[in-house]
């Protein structure tokens, strides 16, 4: 099975904002392990092109995404320089069918590596934690895949955004934080840290976990964002999204 082919058409429709038939509908008996090979190859296209890997994101943290994949394991992308937006600002070329979820972000200063790192390593660990929102754009039709199928694809990865306010990763308890989404001043999604694997901090120990198995690591100075604390929403033109992270502020996010 060429798995060097794959990625690169996945890579053609990422950069050309393409839809894309699920890939396991023509390759039969991809592994979930292929699938990391195939977004790892694809990542290496934009590297090679001149992009920059600063970290990482969990994906299918919450139990209702979960069940809306049918599956019971959170995945992992990977974040490039290009995929950080420097305002709330989105703007709708170059996307399929975008969605914005609230995150939490976390800032590291030192290297996390190993499988049996502890929520505590993890804490020694933080610079500090951001309130976030990413955009999530699947590349498959009708935003609908398998597991493969969405890894392959780097979790359904497109930008993200980090608020200007970083906060003391010991000033919140990060399960209790209360996060409201907002589309045109109605409430379109509520929910709290908890959503994401019960503790944001629970998600940064499954990524260094994951990250292990393949010899890798979160890198200081790295960024991980940790999952969605709502449903992702889709956005369309002329949107504003407000999201109120309870104590950690507020991002505006204007769609044109
Ligand atoms: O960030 C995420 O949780 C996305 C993971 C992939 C599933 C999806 O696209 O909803
Ligand atoms: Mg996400």
């Amino acid at each position: 099975m060429a798995l060097q082919l794959i990625a690169e058409e996945i890579y053609r429709h990422q950069t050309a904002a393409e839809e894309l038939e699920k890939i396991t509908l023509r390759n039969d008996g991809l592994t979930v392990e292929d699938a990391y090979e195939i977004q790892q190859l694809s990542i290496q296209k934009y590297i090679a092109n001149g992009d920059r890997l600063i970290g990482w994101k969990m994906g299918l943290t919450s139990k209702a995404k979960q069940l809306s994949v049918g599956v019971d394991e959170a995945i992992y992308g990977h974040l490039l320089k290009s995929m950080e937006l420097e305002n709330p600002e989105v703007s709708l070329n170059g996307l399929i069918h975008p969605r914005v979820e609230p995150e939490i972000a976390f800032v590291f200063n030192k290297r996390l590596e190993g499988e049996d790192i502890s929520p505590r390593d993890v804490w020694l660990a933080t610079e500090c934690v951001i309130p976030a929102f990413e955009i999530i754009d699947s590349r498959y039709k009708n935003f609908s895949f398998t597991l493969v199928d969405v890894i392959a694809d780097n979790a359904s990865s497109a930008q993200f955004y980090l608020a200007d306010q970083a906060y003391s990763p010991y000033q919140f308890q990060l399960d209790q934080v209360g996060v409201v989404m907002k589309r045109n001043g109605e409430v379109s999604q509520t929910g709290a840290g908890a959503a994401v694997l019960g503790h944001p901090v629970r998600s940064i120990v499954e990524q260094v976990r994951m990250l292990s198995k393949i010899g890798k690591a979160i890198e200081p100075g790295m960024v991980v964002l940790t999952g969605g604390i709502t449903e992702a929403i889709y956005i369309h033109d002329g949107d504003r999204i407000s999201i109120e992270f309870e104590g950690m502020g507020e991002i505006e996010l204007t769609v044109r």
